[in-house]
């Protein structure tokens, strides 16, 4: 299996929450390590921008406003198939429909405030590592 690195962000409503710890004991007890990490308050362009992609959906700008009403915890994970290792991990979008043990399930309050970000495929995670850690 591969070696991957992939984007983690510990989003505003889990820093706030105090659970940046928890989550990273998740991502280390399966393997993933940590290898570039920094908390962070994102300007409103950074967060139009790392979600450019959705700039057309209707949750766009409460996305952005949310992503920046507070610090948020960005890291490199790696280790074998990180990507999707972080994503089954985080468990699915809306919390409500995340498996029970995933940080969603455990750490969301909602579709918006969903407490984690993860890079979906290679070329993202490459695009978005650069994106924090050039
Ligand atoms: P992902 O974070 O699980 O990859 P995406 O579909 O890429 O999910 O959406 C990016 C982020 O946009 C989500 O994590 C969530 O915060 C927000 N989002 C997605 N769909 C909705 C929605 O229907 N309403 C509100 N926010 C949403």
């Amino acid at each position: 299996m591969a070696i991957e690195r992939t984007l983690s962000i510990i989003k505003p409503d889990a820093v706030a929450k105090n659970v940046i710890g928890e989550i990273i004991s998740r991502f280390e007890k399966a393997g993933l390590k940590v290898v570039n990490a920094r908390l962070q308050q994102l300007t409103r362009e950074e967060a139009e921008g790392f979600y450019a992609v959705h700039k057309e959906r209707p949750f766009f700008n409460d996305l952005v406003e949310f992503m920046i009403s507070g610090p948020v915890f960005v890291q490199v994970l790696e280790g074998e198939n990180a990507i999707a290792k972080n994503r089954e991990l985080m468990g699915a979008t809306d919390p409500k429909k995340a498996a029970p043990g995933t940080i969603r399930a455990d750490f969301a309050e909602s579709i918006d405030a969903n407490a984690v970000h993860g890079s979906d495929a290679p070329e993202t995670a490459a695009v978005e590592i650069a994106y924090f850690f050039a």
